[in-house]
């Protein structure tokens, strides 16, 4: 989906015109793949645009740079503050967030630790990431050949800009096979995630989804619908889960912060079938939430002014 130019983009500490939001063609990451980037989504409410657990968002960018020996000069407050200030200079209802922390120009060679760390924040509208179509009916996954990264190569808990190759080739793979989206296994051979969402099983009304030792990455909307399926009394656990049991379930779903909340219609062409009642009333508290009308979850709306 192209990506639609909106006014400002922050860099290093500025908003910036959108066409000056350029760099280097020697800039470190775009060579090595070190950075760490977060997906934020802004919603539209009756208050304005409210953006979706923007502190959880930030400090996981800060946990993900640490991971990866970057040092980022600002603090979680000020990227808070920025993100907020580029949603706010851009006069968007709703909108798409990507902060960057990236490894900038002046240094060539595999150690990091001389580089300069740059940060960007920009944000644009974007629509439903797996479709309309998607969300109200569900999508078609197949098992990747591809294997989700061991946490001693790649760790998955930093959502490092490198580690999208992985998900990259798995959803090329998906595509071409026909699929909407792929699935990948872990090393160990467990159920991990999808290429870029959290997945989960329903099996006789009890939710199961992979942990970070299967390869998932902490999902901050993982953890909102731990909390939503928690409150409306669904049994939640994180565990591993098998390949046959993607084919066996009841019901299963995945969730992200670009996807939202998204039933799965068939694995590997095993029908799983129309979306069922718990990832039904999972997606309604999930889409009332985001737009600030559930008062319990008010905390998960960071609005901007
Ligand atoms: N797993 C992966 C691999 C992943 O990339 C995401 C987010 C998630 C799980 C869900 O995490 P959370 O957004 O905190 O609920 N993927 C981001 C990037 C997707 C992209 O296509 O780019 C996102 O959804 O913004």
């Amino acid at each position: 989906m192209p990506i639609q130019k909106v006014d400002k983009i922050w860099m290093n500490g500025e908003l910036v015109d959108w066409d000056d939001a350029t760099i280097h063609v020697l800039t470190h990451t775009l060579h090595y793949g070190n950075g760490a980037f977060e997906g934020i989504r802004a919603y539209e409410t009756d208050r304005g645009p409210a953006v979706f657990r923007l502190t959880p968002h930030i400090e996981r960018l800060f946990r993900s740079a640490k991971i990866l020996y970057i040092d980022v000069p600002w603090s979680v407050e000020d990227l808070v503050t920025a993100v907020k200030d580029t949603v706010r200079a851009n006069d968007l209802p709703s909108c798409y967030i990507r902060p960057l922390v990236y490894l900038g120009y002046g240094e060539m060679g595999l150690n990091p630790i001389p580089c300069q760390v740059d940060v960007s924040v920009a944000c644009w509208p974007w629509g439903t990431y797996l479709g309309d179509e998607g969300i109200a009916s569900g999508v078609r996954m197949m098992v990747s050949s591809w294997q989700r990264h061991d946490p001693n190569s790649m760790p998955p808990a930093a959502k490092g800009c490198g580690h999208y190759i992985n998900s990259q080739m798995a959803k090329v793979q998906a595509i071409n096979s026909g699929y909407d989206e792929a699935i990948l296994l872990s090393p160990q051979g467990h159920v991990s995630e999808c290429s870029g969402e959290n997945l989960f099983v329903v099996r006789d009304g009890t939710i199961v989804t992979p942990p970070v030792s299967a390869g998932a990455l902490e999902g901050i909307t993982q953890d909102a619908v731990r909390r939503i399926a928690t409150d409306l009394g669904f049994g939640y656990t994180e565990g591993n889960i098998l390949r046959s049991d993607l084919y066996t379930a009841d019901e299963a779903f995945l969730s992200g912060t670009a996807a939202e909340v998204v039933p799965v219609r068939s694995v590997d062409d095993r029908e799983i079938g129309d979306p069922g009642p718990v990832t039904r009333a999972i997606q309604e508290v999930f889409y009332e939430a985001v737009r600030g009308k559930r008062p319990e979850y008010a905390e998960w709306n960071e609005y901007v002014d």
